[in-house]
Formats: C-alpha cells, structure tokens, sequence
C-alpha cells in the first residue's frame, strides 16, 4: 500500500511539473496594443491584423510622441482597429470617423490624428465628410482598408466591390460601378495618395510613414478583400490564395496617374504612389488668409507662440 501510495505521488509531482504554466514570450507589438482586448474579432486570414501591424511599425518610424497620436475609426470589422491599439483612440459611428477626427485636428492642431477604417464606413456613408475633407486640405491621415464589401454586416455591395463581384446582395454579380478612391481623393485635393495590397507589407508601412510625416490631407488604401465573405462568395479561395494573386497581379505604378489606377474583378492591379504634392493645409489658409484681412487683431490658432 506503501508503495503504491509512494507512486502515485510521484505522478502527481511529476504532472505538476508538466502542467506549470508555459513561459509565454511578449509580442513585439504587445506594448502598442490594448492586451487586455485580445483576442481579437478578426477572422484568420483577415488582412486587417497586418494593417495594424504596418500601422505601428509606421508610427515608430515616425518617432512621433505617442503622445500626440490619435486614432479614430468608424464601425465595421475595419472600425475595430482604433479599439486594438493603446493610443488615445476612439470607436465613432458609422460614417462619422473622418468628421470626428476633423473636429479632433481642429480643437488641437498639434495632435497627428488618423482614421483608420472600411471602405463603407469612409467612403459611402462618410463619402461627403471625405471627399470636403480633402477638398479643404485638412491635416490627417486616411487609412482605408478596402475589403470590397460592407464585412461586419454580412457581405453586401460596397461602394467599392469591383464590378461582377458577387455579394450577398448581388447574387448575380454586382453592375455598379465602383470607386476608385486614389481618383476620388485626390481629384478633391488630397495631397498624398498611395495605395497598396495587405501583401505589401514593407511597401505599405513605409507608405504609412510618408503619409504620417506629410503636412495635409493624406491618404492610404489598403487593399485587403474579406476572405470570409467576399473571397468566399467569389471563390477565391483563401487568404493565402488572396496573396498568392496579388504578388502575381499587383503591379507598381508610383506616380500613375489617379485616374487610371481603378479596380476590375480579379484582374492586375495598380499599386504605388500616385501623387505627393504639397500646399496649405486648411488651418495654414485659414491663419495666412484671416491675417491678410485683420492684420494683428487676428490671433492665428495652432501656431507656436514663437512662430508668429
Ligand atoms: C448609421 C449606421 N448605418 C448602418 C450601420 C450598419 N453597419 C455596420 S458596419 C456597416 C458596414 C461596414 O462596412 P465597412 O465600413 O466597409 O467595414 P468592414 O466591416 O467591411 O470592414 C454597416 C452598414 C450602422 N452601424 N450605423
Ligand atoms: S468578416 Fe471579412 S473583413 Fe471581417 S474580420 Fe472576417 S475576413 Fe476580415
């Protein structure tokens, strides 16, 4: 009895040992992101993880003070982004991303303020506050992640899904034209526009970098299709399939011109930088303009005392 009692313990001692909590190595973005959220909503496969990951390494790059960055998002699978990273941050509505971040810029002119969010929630139901954002030069930075379809809500046509596109709402294959949103910003005045694939991961992060540096209104659009419902629904295959066709289809066309950059259904695709030019930004306008009209009675906003 001795004996068996003797073994048993040894067992036990030696499961204990087994069972004691693995090491788990920090993640190398773990100090960027709320942990305490994880895990996240994101399919597998989902490109979104990426843009987030390009995203931080984009604003170490920057050397920014942490500080002074925020980062607004809408709603959708995209909209999760601003809830994932430990910035200030902020989860708006749908649609209203771009005029909260807007109203953020012009309450404290010295933050870097970024939307990251879908290509529905920026450019359908937010389409107006996009395109007189960039009309007025407006100092942040737009990352779109295009997925080609409204995901959070079940894979409906999109402004954005390339025509014949299937969606839950076009069985039959989508007969709407879609946006070419580099043609779209930058005909309002945008000042940087660049556009990449989720496959493009050193590309799109020093891209994110340029345009976090840039002095207006820029904007980034990653493309990055829904594997769960868009590839899906299309037979695409799956997320590596997804990478697979743009290594092989996604061309680099740096300073092509916007309006020849617009995407057909699985066909090549233009990526690269299309314009990088630069002009006032709307508080610049507002402050030398509002001078020429009322000389020293005029108290410029968001300028450093020494520099007026
Ligand atoms: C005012 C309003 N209208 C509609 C919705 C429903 N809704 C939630 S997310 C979404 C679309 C999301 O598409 P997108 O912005 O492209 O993000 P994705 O989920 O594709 O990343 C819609 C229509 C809502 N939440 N609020
Ligand atoms: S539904 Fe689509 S967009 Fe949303 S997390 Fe899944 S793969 Fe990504």
């Amino acid at each position: 009895m001795k004996e068996t009692m003797e073994k048993v313990k040894k067992v036990h001692k030696t499961r204990k040992k087994v069972e004691k909590e693995p090491e788990i190595e920090q993640h190398p973005l773990e100090s960027w992101l709320r942990m305490d959220r994880i895990p996240h909503i994101w399919c597998s496969t989902c490109g979104i993880g990426t843009v987030v990951s390009c995203f931080v390494e984009a604003l170490k790059k920057t050397g920014f003070d942490r500080n002074d960055v925020c980062v607004v998002s809408g709603i959708g699978c995209s909209g999760r982004v601003a809830g994932y990273i430990k910035q200030d941050s902020f989860h708006t509505t749908h649609g209203r991303a771009v005029p909260f971040a807007v109203g953020l810029k012009l309450a404290n002119p010295r933050l870097k303020v970024v939307v990251i969010s879908g290509d529905g929630d920026i450019s359908s139901i937010g389409g107006n506050h996009l395109i007189h954002t960039a009309r007025r030069n407006i100092d942040i930075t737009i990352i779109c992640i295009n997925n080609f379809t409204y995901a959070m809500t079940g894979g409906q046509v999109a402004p954005t899904t390339p025509l014949t596109a299937v969606a839950t709402t076009a069985p039959y294959g989508s007969y709407e034209n879609p946006f070419n949103l580099p043609s779209l910003v930058a005909s309002c005045g945008a000042t940087y526009v660049a556009r990449w694939t989720a496959l493009h991961v050193r590309r799109l992060t020093n891209s994110m970098t340029e345009a976090l540096q840039k002095k207006g209104f820029s904007f980034v659009e990653v493309i990055c299709p829904c594997t769960t419902l868009y590839a899906r629904k299309n037979k695409l295959g799956s997320g590596l399939d997804l990478m697979k066709f743009y290594h092989d289809n996604a061309e680099i066309a740096h300073g092509a011109d916007p309006n020849d950059v617009d995407i057909q259904f699985q066909s090549k695709i233009k990526v690269g930088k299309f314009v990088d030019i630069d002009k006032p930004s709307y508080l610049d306008a507002y402050n030398d303009y509002l001078k020429t009209k009322l000389g020293d009675k005029f108290k410029p906003w968001g300028v450093d005392e020494e520099e007026h």
